[in-house]
């Protein structure tokens, strides 16, 4: 099994203070806990940025701001949203691509979203998946549903994604996929061969999908973007309590983790 890598999703655009006073929002605030999470084992960081208030952003400028900040301290790989927040447009999502940062997410189709909608229809994800090309910044696919790995193939046939790809199973979220070890294993034999997994459980079901991503040879997805608790009504003092979590239950499974120079050739990155 390859070694493993923890992506930290560390604010989201949804999680408010109101929820948990630990999401950080500000640039300084997001690269203390981006590099509290690395210290804890995470090899790369999910990155969206809020203005001071909260209000979720995709401020080329926020954004370069935590670019800058983390890779002047650290060689964490460095992942931005494309997601953004429900109801932003295509060139609000995309903009900060042009900043290069190691990974940026691309969304391959449309969920239900709690009572709201993410709206990816086609074009959309056609145009940000041109702009990643243009950019040479490699996607991370963010698959809700079994679909969207179907439409990722279909953009890979299009010459829009290159193959072998990188993909997250976001799992759990309410209006879509279901988030239990089933779930998972079918999203996991839907990848061509080569292809590389992580899973994002939301709430109850972000460690226990870890857990069996430790053990099926997938990487794994935490953070207060996808899940706020430590365990039942404990709040996680950060995504870095989160981190440490997963790398205790990959230890005694004895599956280690991932360098940043491991996970570069894992994910294929240059
Ligand atoms: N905030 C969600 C609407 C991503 O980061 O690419 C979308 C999202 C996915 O979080
Ligand atoms: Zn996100």
């Amino acid at each position: 099994m390859q070694p493993l890598m923890i992506t930290a999703a560390i604010c989201g655009a949804e999680v408010t203070r109101a929820q948990t006073p630990h999401v950080p929002y500000t640039p300084a605030e997001l690269v203390a806990e981006a590099l509290r999470c690395h210290a804890a084992g995470a090899t790369m960081v999910h990155v969206h940025v809020r203005l001071d208030d909260g209000t979720p952003s995709q401020s080329a400028d926020l954004f370069g701001q935590v670019l800058a900040g983390v890779r002047s301290q650290s060689d964490l790989l460095v992942q931005f949203s494309t997601g953004g927040a429900v109801g932003m447009g295509v060139d609000e999502r995309a903009d900060a691509v042009r900043l290069r940062p190691d990974m940026a997410t691309l969304s391959t189709g449309s969920v239900n979203f709690g009572d709201d909608v993410f709206a990816n229809p086609l074009p959309l994800v056609r145009q940000i998946a041109q702009r990643l090309k243009q950019f040479g910044v490699r996607p991370e696919i963010e698959a809700f549903d079994t679909g969207m790995v179907d439409t990722a193939l279909r953009l890979a046939k299009e010459g829009l994604i290159e193959l072998p790809a990188h993909f997250d199973f976001v799992l759990g979220m309410p209006g879509g996929m279901g988030g239990t070890a089933r779930h998972l294993d079918f999203m996991r034999s839907l990848l061509p061969a080569d292809c590389t997994w992580c899973v994002a459980g939301i709430g109850r079901f972000e460690l226990p999908l870890a857990e069996h991503a430790i053990a099926t040879g997938g990487h794994v997805r935490v953070g207060l973007e996808d899940n706020i608790f430590l365990s039942k009504g404990v709040l996680a003092k950060g995504s870095y309590e989160l981190v440490q979590a997963v790398a205790a239950v990959a230890k005694a499974a004895g599956r280690p983790l991932a360098t940043t120079k491991q996970a570069r050739e894992i994910l294929r990155l240059s």
